[in-house]
């Protein structure tokens, strides 16, 4: 057993009987109260999931295993003479909750490399799909395809005892990790670049490698990519795609099931679609009024047409969070260190300016303020990354970090099937007169 799984049983082993000292000395607690508003209205606010890799404050923005984007873009490893973190690091924060050294940093990017060849009937089952397909339907269709190669589901059938599900859960984790740049670096190449295919180089770091595949081999894009590939991974467990994901493995469904299933929920608009949705209207709004940089009075212009058309401006609100989401800050500081003066980004700081006093107008929008996906597009056009059908399957790539980190927790906390309670309207009626 790799040293990373063997530290990752000892911890899973110690949070384990914690958890059941919990549950016994104190499982009768409650910790909230849920309103019929809430049921209506997407559960928000509810505490009903655990999900150890991150925690999200509504004011404060994520903190990874207790440590923000800030403290993670200092403290984390990097490549020699990069400044941002490699997103290996963070996926050893999250499985193991300590931060890792240069070496386990090393370990993943090597461990991940050799277990990252693609078998071809994968690539066969992209092609199968018209050209015209949406990117994110096409690494779907990838990823269930690669779900052949689950050990977690062989070893189901063969009739593995509940003690080992971690363990095969651990390795599906890896081995999808390990090959979702291929699959999703085949895509863009197929969709975009002619089928030219760039073959992997396993010398480089995981989010460099899958630069590279991409075609871009330029080193601020790479930077770029390890610090996409870490703000994007994890935002605790009630997001869509980290709640579909850990919903669906409950079954035991293995990793590949599980996942695809969070990148369905990732590639709604109002979850991981919301980065191409923010680029298509800031370039529709530019070209609406002729190019170039429009004025504060222009873009207030834009907004309102926007909500008069009865939608929503993509990259503002959220769920949780109450203030500028720090994934957006992240960016915001790269774009100042890296591209200061690139137009888009000029035009996106502008919207920034203008849009949360509108939606502030409004009196309902609970968070006026931009979230991960107002920022991202733009410092991909940048770099000349201008195809935004496939900016949701960079948000998935690094989605898998967290969401399948999690997925190790729960079979190795052995969570059960996950099944709420639902109620019909009539229940709600008769419920409210008291019967
Ligand atoms: N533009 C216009 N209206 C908005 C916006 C927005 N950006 N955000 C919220 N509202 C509206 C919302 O549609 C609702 O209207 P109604 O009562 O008419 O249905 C009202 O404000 C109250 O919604 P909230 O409680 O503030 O937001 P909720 O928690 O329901 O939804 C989002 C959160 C993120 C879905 C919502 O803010 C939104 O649609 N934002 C735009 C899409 C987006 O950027 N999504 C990406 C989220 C981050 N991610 O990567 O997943
Ligand atoms: C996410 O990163 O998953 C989004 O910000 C949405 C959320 O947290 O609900």
């Amino acid at each position: 057993m790799g040293y990373i799984k063997e530290k990752f049983k000892v911890k899973a082993e110690e949070l384990g009987l914690e958890v059941k000292e919990l549950i016994k000395n104190h499982g009768s607690r409650k910790i909230d109260e849920v309103t019929i508003g809430q049921v209506y209205q997407g559960m928000r606010g509810i505490t009903g999931l655990v999900s150890e890799t991150s925690l999200l404050d509504a004011n404060e923005g994520i903190r990874f295993r207790g440590y923000s984007i800030p403290e993670l873009r200092e403290h984390l490893p990097k490549t020699q003479g990069g400044a941002e973190p490699l997103p290996e690091g963070l996926f050893y924060l999250m499985l193991i909750g300590e931060l890792p050294t240069e070496a386990d940093v090393q370990y993943l990017s090597g461990m991940w490399a050799r277990r990252s060849h693609v078998p071809n009937y994968v690539f066969d089952a992209i092609e199968a799909l018209p050209i015209s397909t949406h990117p994110m339907t096409m690494f779907n269709v990838g990823i269930m395809a690669l779900q052949t190669e689950s050990v977690f589901a062989k070893a189901y059938a063969e009739g593995m005892s509940k003690k080992d599900y971690w363990s095969y859960m651990y390795e599906d984790t890896m081995n999808l990790i390990a090959r979702l740049p291929h699959i999703a670096a085949y895509v863009y190449r197929r969709k975009y670049k002619g089928g030219h295919h760039i073959q992997p180089n396993g010398m480089l770091d995981w989010a460099a490698n899958f630069a590279h595949m991409l075609g871009y081999d330029d080193d601020g894009f790479k930077e770029l990519m390890r610090l996409y590939m870490t703000i994007h991974a994890d935002h605790e467990g009630g997001n869509v795609s980290a709640h579909t994901t850990h919903l669906v493995g409950s079954a035991l469904s293995d990793a590949y099931l599980a996942f695809a299933a969070g990148m369905n929920g990732l590639a709604g608009p109002l979850h991981g679609l919301a980065n191409q949705e923010v680029i298509k209207w800031i370039l529709n709004m530019r070209e609406e009024l002729g190019g170039g940089i429009p004025t504060k009075a222009q873009i207030e212009q834009y907004v309102r047409k926007t909500l008069s058309e009865g939608k929503v401006v993509p990259g503002y609100g959220h769920a949780v969070l109450r203030k500028t989401d720090p994934r957006f800050t992240a960016q915001m500081e790269f774009a100042k260190k890296h591209l200061q003066n690139d137009e888009l980004v000029r035009i996106v700081w502008m919207v920034y300016d203008t849009v949360p006093g509108i939606l502030q107008e409004l009196g309902k929008v609970k968070n006026p303020w931009p979230n991960v996906d107002a920022h991202s597009g733009a410092l991909l056009v940048h770099y000349g990354f201008v195809e935004y059908e496939f900016y949701t399957v960079l948000f998935g790539v690094s989605r898998a970090l967290g969401v399948l980190a999690s997925l190790c927790w729960d079979r190795a906390l052995a969570l059960p099937i996950e099944r709420p309670k639902s109620v019909t309207t009539e229940w709600m009626k008769l419920f409210v007169e008291g019967k």
